[in-house]
């Protein structure tokens, strides 16, 4: 894959897309999101890939959408740039395969969006989140307002959100918009080991996971039961479950095939 804002870089299992414009802290422009876009959709075609780890280049994870683009849209051209940014974000969180964001700076507006749009995050200690935006005088736009009260609740989302205040990586993990903080120097370390066990476990199994809970989140507790029986018994129908069975029972440890 060739772009000019992101990295791919692919070892084994395991996938990592890196934002790339440090100088301007990774803020996303309309590039950034083009390029993300075509990635995302070239990732889910990869049948070796069990896992995608999202970062930042430099200081930064993304310090948020790009203001200085933002500052020259006419409406039309906002409603646009609001459009791509919404649709790369759910098909990162739609990706099939598990997304771990290893947030390195700031992650701020659009950056914490992004982090909140992949499955978990771990944080260096370095790391800081907010939504800046009513500071700017508009709202999150790149579904702030709807997945970080989800994911730490609705007094935590709209404390963040009305007062514009950022926050450190120990104050997150806290309120439980990250699962773990580390040092600087083991973020990429400890990022890679998850991966790696994520990937060491029935890829299919992985997958289905994610579908149910993703699934489950948006309907009733009785659809989303349904939703988790079915998935359950489709996991029974692949090979990888018969592996991982047997070597249970011979007290090892399956080579999974994701077939
Ligand atoms: N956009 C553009 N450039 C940015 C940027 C950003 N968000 N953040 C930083 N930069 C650039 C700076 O302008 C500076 O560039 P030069 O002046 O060197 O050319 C360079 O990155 C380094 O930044 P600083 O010199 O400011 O570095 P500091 O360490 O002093 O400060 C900082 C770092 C992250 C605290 C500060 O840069 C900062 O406050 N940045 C802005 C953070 C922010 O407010 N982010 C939220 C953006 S609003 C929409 C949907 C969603 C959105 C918009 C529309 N629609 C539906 C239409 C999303 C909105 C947002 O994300």
């Amino acid at each position: 894959m060739e772009f000019e804002t992101i990295k791919f870089t692919k070892e084994g299992f395991v996938g990592k897309l890196t934002i790339s414009r440090p100088k301007a802290l990774n803020a996303l422009n309309s590039q950034v999101l083009d390029e993300l876009s075509s990635a995302i959709d070239q990732i889910n075609d990869d049948k070796d890939l069990r896992v995608l780890i999202i970062t930042g280049e430099g200081r930064s994870f993304v310090a948020g959408a790009d203001i200085r683009e933002m500052s020259t849209l006419s409406a039309l051209e906002g409603k646009e740039f609001g459009n791509k940014g919404l649709s790369v974000f759910r098909k990162v969180e739609s990706l099939k395969i598990p997304t771990i964001a290893a947030v390195n700076g700031f992650a701020l507006g659009g950056g914490c969006e992004l982090a909140m749009s992949c499955d978990f995050r771990i944080a260096s200690e370095k790391a800081l989140f907010g939504q800046p935006e009513t500071g700017l005088g508009i709202t999150p736009g790149f579904g702030g307002t709807q997945r970080l009260q989800r994911l730490v609740g609705q007094g935590y989302a709209k404390y963040l959100i009305y007062t514009a205040e950022n926050i450190k990586a120990d104050k997150a993990l806290q309120i439980g918009l990250v699962q773990e903080v580390v040092s600087v120097d083991e973020l990429d370390k400890r990022v890679d080991e998850l991966a790696q066990k994520i990937a060491s476990n029935g890829p299919i199994a992985v997958r289905l996971s994610k579908e149910a809970i993703n699934t489950g989140a948006q309907v009733d507790i009785d659809s989303a039961i349904k939703v988790e029986e079915y998935l359950f018994g489709l996991s029974f129908s692949t090979e990888d479950q018969k592996l991982g069975m047997k070597a249970f029972l011979e007290k090892g440890k399956a080579d999974f095939q994701n077939k």
